[in-house]
């Protein structure tokens, strides 16, 4: 089963079909993030899982009360989303809410440089509370595969670490997923090169050889 992730961050329904459809063959999943929502409506969920049969990962990054995340989650699960993305650092009342309607997976470190003012100083807290409610998986940076090995140890084996940041984030693929990384999510080495597929096959292979 393929560990690589296709951040789908175009505007354009149509680009974003077509690319989903060259890359599918090689991808565990999809992620949809604001950019093609507001370009394209939530309606791309289920036409990007027509077309692809693959699962969609809402990356709303979710960050409000716990009634506000349910009224939002509730409507993208509908949609045909089978995960959804949170912000941890809300509290568990706002993570819970969004658990209670589908699969979940909590931010615990972001792969920006900006991530080490607010979000790494609470990394730990945050992987403890992905150990209390053990959601799907987290999120953690293939910038920082130290910082990835390092949530392993810490993070119980069930929950995932699923990783952005490889490649225009200047992350490596191979680094990451030696880190302990589970999946890794790619966006602009993929959809914004010259050949989709091919980049899309490359990283593939990047990952079957770890
Ligand atoms: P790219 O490979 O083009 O850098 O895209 C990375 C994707 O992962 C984007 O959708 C971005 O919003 C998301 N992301 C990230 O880069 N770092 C994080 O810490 C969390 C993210 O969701």
């Amino acid at each position: 089963e393929s560990r690589l992730i296709l951040a789908l961050d175009v505007y354009e329904r149509e680009r974003a079909l077509k690319i989903a459809e060259q890359t599918a063959e090689y991808l565990w999943a999809i992620k949809v993030n604001w950019p093609l929502i507001i370009g394209s409506g939530l309606g791309i969920v289920t036409e990007l899982k027509d077309a692809t049969g693959l699962p969609i990962i809402a990356d709303l990054k979710l960050a409000d009360i716990p009634n506000t995340n349910r009224l939002i989650a509730s409507r993208v699960f509908e949609a045909g989303a089978d995960y959804i993305i949170a912000h941890g650092f809300v509290g568990s009342d706002s993570v819970r809410a969004v658990m209670e309607l589908g699969k979940t997976i909590i931010v615990v470190e972001m792969s920006h440089p900006g991530a080490k003012e607010f979000i790494q100083p609470a990394t730990d807290k945050l992987v403890e509370l992905a150990n209390r409610l053990e959601p799907f998986g987290v999120i953690a940076p293939a910038t920082r595969p130290e910082r990835v090995a390092y949530i392993r140890s810490r993070l119980n084996s069930e929950v995932k670490i699923l990783t952005p940041g490889v490649g225009a984030q200047g992350g490596k693929a191979g680094e990451v997923l030696k880190a302990g990384a589970d999946y890794i999510i790619v966006g602009r080495s993929i959809y914004a090169s010259e050949n989709p597929r091919e980049s899309a096959r490359r990283l593939y292979e990047e990952t079957m050889e770890v």
